[in-house]
């Protein structure tokens, strides 16, 4: 980390809530040719950064959102190659998540009302002498072309506004003005754990049309978290307003479920030449309503822009199914909408929030199709620093835009609550085993215990986790539309069995790390399993509230004896075979359901369950078209109508935790040892699927499974990288041992 400066500037004027910040200087003379130039900088609110007119960076909406009150992230951008003897060094500045709009409960400028920035530009010279270019009284301040920005709403630019020369040399205007300084807490600065933001994709117009209503509407094909950029020629102050939207209705967009947010964007045009891209917003959406175009409409003047985390693809996934190969390609589309720096629930309504429980469900999966590890462990920073000023209390949102909003609304004062505050232990446990650096559950360890402490001072008398409000179930498909808590599974049962996993997995943590609080969490999981028994669990394999989801965390997390585990194993296929085969658990049970048939020998079911088409199921929303995964297994209704409930995203990941299974049963490919340095090869061929494949760019190289199944014989192919050695279980076949290489069994 550099030795800080740099004062923090803020505009005299605030210029409509995006405004540029400028200063021109020299290179010190003789001292030769620059030999490296960096700019360090960040910004209260989100910025770009130019030198002499150049963009400095491919980067978009820096520095993202952390926990802003303990974590502020900088850039780190190389500039050798932008320097000429008189530079500019320039800032173009956007509300953001700092002072823009967030929650649902209307709030806004949740961490500041002033927008500012902080740059620091060290110049090395051949000499070895440096030369530093600060944010200070010295910069001004001037206009940009956009009128209106925020995260949830849009944007508003106006061409007419738009000034080539405000980043380069020589540069003077009278509507500039000057910046003050500002208070500025260097301590809270921190580089990047994860990567930046980027432009990642770019999608054609795959349709145009003119809907019912005479207006113009264009499909990109699929559901994508970005924005439009847009060529177009027209009369000087004609406005072309753009509204998106992840569905149709009746023909027309499906604005509602965006709730409050307008996401809207608007262009006044220059007269000229204009290219329009709205970079101080983002939006969820595969359709589009363009209204006010000069003229005909050319859709080939209309891109779709994917903005999202750089994450790198490592896992991949394919079978005979097309289906289910749709359902995976939905969920790489819904990582890649809600990894957009913070990993959201969705990306498009009045929300975007970080909720705890839907990564919590979701993160094994994220961590086999992407490299999540540094995005997920940055995130796991600002849980830890909230959770340090909360108690140990693991918020609903990270960061905890809730509590500087007032509150969660009609939700329960912030308490423990199982699965969302769990994502404290479950969520570093997942990259763990994903990618084996030990790293993770030693900077996590605190908060991992601390959330447990937490817990267990809210357990009843008999040891259960069974009082305090819980999401438990969240969004069971027989909940109704405006209750998504009202499950058919126990919560009391659900937290309970989530405690288990939570207190078994920190003891493991504490051992591997050679921590000594191991016993306590050891002793803790064992009172926790002997309690869930002595209250929940018959002889004959019953548990409370003979819930699917209650039999699938119980199997799963090792809560059940063997006298009773394949009993209540039975009784979870009864069910699922009872209810057709159709889903029946919310974001607690649907992580679980597939792995805990496939352990008690149901392995038919599981697929059963996984290849429903009829509503609900995994592959329902996916005959209606879906491109990425629903928050509800019915957002679209079976009559094309959309959910009239408050909550129906068509963009969250958590339903689509069953990738996972997908990838380790199906596939065939899970890590035996952290990490994969020893891998356990095992597909389990069912459901009628004639041939699957699964890769994994792994810590240590390329793993991938490929098998034919024809006429009852399984062919199958196995590479494993060097180092690694892998037991390979195939149905009808002992199990072996191979090596490095490749294998054809
Ligand atoms: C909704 C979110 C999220 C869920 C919470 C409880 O508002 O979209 O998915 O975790 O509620």
């Amino acid at each position: 980390m550099p030795q800080w400066s740099a004062s923090g500037i803020v505009p005299d004027d605030d210029f409509a809530g995006a405004p540029l910040l400028r200063r021109e200087f020299e290179l010190e003379p003789g001292h030769g040719p620059v030999a490296r130039a960096v700019l360090f900088a960040t910004a209260h609110g989100v910025f770009e950064a130019f030198v002499n007119g150049v963009p400095v960076s491919t980067d978009v909406l820096s520095p993202g959102w952390s926990s802003y009150q303990w974590r502020l992230r900088y850039c780190e951008w190389d500039v050798t190659q932008l320097l000429t003897p008189t530079s500019v060094l320039g800032l173009a500045l956007g509300n953001g998540w700092y002072r823009g709009r967030l929650t649902w409960l209307g709030a806004r400028a949740l961490y500041g009302s002033e927008l500012g920035a902080f740059a620091q530009l060290e110049i090395t010279f051949a000499d070895g002498h440096r030369q530093l270019v600060v944010t200070d009284r010295s910069w001004s301040a001037g206009p940009s072309a956009v009128l209106t920005n925020d995260l949830y709403d849009g944007q508003t630019i106006d061409a007419r506004r738009a000034c080539e020369d405000w980043h380069r040399p020589g540069f003077e205007s009278a509507e500039w003005t000057t910046v003050h300084e500002t208070e500025f807490d260097t301590a809270l600065l921190t580089p990047y754990v994860g990567p930046p933001v980027r432009r990642i994709m770019e999608l054609p117009v795959v349709r145009s049309w003119t809907s019912p209503a005479g207006k113009t509407l264009v499909d990109f094909g699929q559901n994508l978290v970005g924005w439009l950029r847009i060529q177009v020629t027209g009369r000087r102050g004609d406005q072309i307003v753009v509204r998106h939207a992840e569905v149709l209705e009746h023909d027309e967009l499906g604005i509602r479920p965006l709730r409050t947010a307008a996401a809207t964007d608007r262009f006044i045009l220059s007269g000229g030449q204009d290219v329009f891209e709205p970079t101080l917003t983002f939006h969820g959406f595969r359709y589009a309503e363009i209204d006010g175009w000069p003229g005909e409409f050319d859709p080939t003047s209309v891109t779709a822009v994917v903005v999202s985390s750089e994450l790198r693809r490592i896992g991949g996934f394919s079978c005979s199914d097309d289906l289910l190969n749709q359902l995976h390609a939905n969920a790489v589309w819904a990582t890649r909408g809600n990894f957009l720096d913070v990993p959201t629930d969705c990306p498009q309504r009045d929300e975007r929030l970080g909720w705890t429980g839907d990564i919590a469900a979701y993160a094994p999966s994220a961590a086999y199709l992407f490299d999540v590890e540094g995005f997920l462990r940055d995130w796991l920073l600002d849980l830890s620093a909230e959770q340090r000023a909360a108690d140990g209390l693991v918020a609903f949102v990270i960061p905890d835009a809730l509590k500087l909003a007032g509150g969660p609304g009609s939700f329960p004062p912030p308490e423990s609550t199982a699965i969302w505050s769990d994502a404290a232990v479950w969520v570093p446990w997942a990259l763990w085993q994903a990618y084996g650096d030990l790293g993770v559950l030693s900077d996590q360890f605190d908060s991992m215990a601390a959330h447990v402490r937490r817990v267990e001072c809210l357990l009843s008398p008999t040891g259960l986790w069974d009082t305090g409000f819980q999401f438990g179930d969240w969004l069971d498909p027989t909940a109704p539309p405006d209750d998504p808590v009202a499950a058919k599974a126990d919560n009391g049962v659900v937290a309970t069995a989530c405690l288990y996993r939570s207190a078994s997995l920190v003891a493991e943590a504490a051992r591997l790390l050679g921590r000594d609080e191991q016993d306590h969490f050891d002793r803790l999981a064992r009172r926790t399993r002997q309690a869930f028994h002595d209250h929940y669990v018959s002889a004959d394999g019953t548990i409370t509230s003979d819930a699917v989801t209650c039999y699938a965390l119980a199997i799963v997390f090792d809560l059940l004896d063997d006298s009773v585990r394949q009993r209540a194993g039975d009784r979870l296929a009864a069910l699922v075979a009872e209810g057709g085969h159709h889903i029946q658990t919310g974001f607690a049970g649907t992580p679980y359901v597939t792995d805990a048939l496939t352990m008690t020998g149901h392995l038919d079911t599981a697929y059963r369950l996984l290849l429903q088409t009829e509503c609900p199921s995994w592959l329902y929303p996916v005959t209606m078209g879906a491109t990425t995964i629903w928050e509800r297994w019915d957002s679209m209704l079976p009559d094309g109508t959309i959910n009239p409930g408050q909550m129906t995203s068509f963009n969250h990941y958590a339903l689509g935790a069953v990738i996972d299974w997908m990838h380790r049963t199906i596939g065939g490919l899970a890590p035996l040892e952290p990490g994969y340095s020893r891998v356990l090869i095992a597909p389990q061929p069912g459901g009628g699927l004639t041939w699957a494949k699964a890769s994994l760019e792994s810590p240590h190289g390329r793993l991938a499974v490929s098998w034919t199944c024809d006429d009852d014989v399984l062919r199958a192919i196995i590479d494993i990288p060097d180092g690694v050695e892998a037991v390979v279980r195939l149905p009808g076949r002992d199990e072996l041992v191979v090596a490095a290489g490749r294998h054809e069994l």
